[in-house]
């Protein structure tokens, strides 16, 4: 099947370009009636900064998610979903977790995460895809400088903006253990990277990104215009990025490991068709083939 028209043609050989977004960033202005939904200065800062840091969102996740994790290294292990790092046989990433894990699937449904989700995305969402990102100490290595959106959109085929990645802090990040780097404001421009896509390109950007990785002078291009931002906080800490925020992060050369849980939701309004490499598409773990509306189950 051909993929639909490509409003952001990015890896097709042409030099790199940087392009205007076309999409709005938030969907639905409105409030609702929530304590947890995103007031009208936080949708701004959204709007503005394509993210946002909310401290002490869930704390008491954090020891319950850790258990659950060391439980699920154990029964997950030699799974293709567990991805090491490029250099040695520390774990790097876990992908699909809700499918593991009751507790990991009520996390990635919880109330208080959908409600913002939904009111960013003005509409109903599915989860594209769940993962733990580890950066153990001392040996966790970096992320190359990516939009996500540009990987989901040429290898899965997502085919417009409208999909936000959640994540919570499970380990203090801090200036040293290789916080997450944003640039604010990113997220309005789009790199539509230079090169091509190989066969299974997965295999081997899970443990270090080449391509859709911007050049330096677009990096720079952009940075000059917004800034960088490290985003720190402590266990609990939720963070919502939006998808084509340009993001990266150095490795962690300090004895503190630093692991986020990371949530992908995508509106049903904006499910993956063909990818636009018109390769075939990565497996499931990586974008979920249940593209059902998620429902939210409360807290208790
Ligand atoms: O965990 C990190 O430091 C980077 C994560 C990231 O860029 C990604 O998963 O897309």
């Amino acid at each position: 099947m051909k993929a639909a028209q490509d409003c952001y043609p990015s890896r097709v050989g042409k030099r790199e370009e940087i392009l205007e977004r076309l999409d709005p960033v938030i969907y639905d202005y409105s409030e609702p009636i929530s304590p947890n939904a995103l007031n009208q200065h936080q949708l701004q800062q959204f709007e503005q900064d394509g993210f946002i840091t909310l401290p002490d969102f869930m704390p008491e996740m954090v020891a319950p998610l850790l258990d659950e994790i060391s439980r699920m290294k154990q029964s997950m292990a030699g799974r293709e979903e567990l991805v090491t790092e490029p250099d040695s046989h520390e774990l790097r990433s876990m992908f699909a977790l809700h499918q593991h894990s009751d507790l990991m699937d009520r996390f990635s449904r919880d109330q208080r995460i959908l409600e913002i989700v939904h009111q960013l995305l003005g509409s109903e969402a599915y989860l594209m895809q769940s993962r733990l990102n580890i950066k153990p100490a001392f040996r966790g290595k970096s992320f190359s400088w990516h939009s996500d959106f540009e990987t989901w959109h040429v290898e899965d085929g997502m085919p417009r903006m409208r999909a936000v990645t959640v994540w919570l802090m499970l380990d203090e990040n801090t200036e040293f253990n290789g916080p997450l780097y944003v640039v604010p404001g990113s997220h309005k421009k789009y790199v539509s990277c230079q090169g091509t896509t190989e066969l299974n390109n997965h295999q081997k950007s899970l443990k270090k990104q080449v391509a859709g990785v911007p050049e330096p002078e677009s990096i720079q291009q952009i940075l000059k215009d917004n800034g960088l931002v490290s985003i720190k906080g402590k266990p609990g800490t939720l963070v919502i990025h939006e998808c084509n925020l340009l993001h990266g992060s150095p490795d962690n050369l300090s004895p503190w490991p630093r692991s986020v849980l990371m949530m992908v939701y995508n509106s049903v309004e904006n499910r993956v068709t063909t990818p636009y490499s018109g390769l075939k598409p990565r497996p499931e773990y990586l974008s979920s083939a249940d593209q059902a509306p998620l429902k939210p189950v409360n807290k208790d």
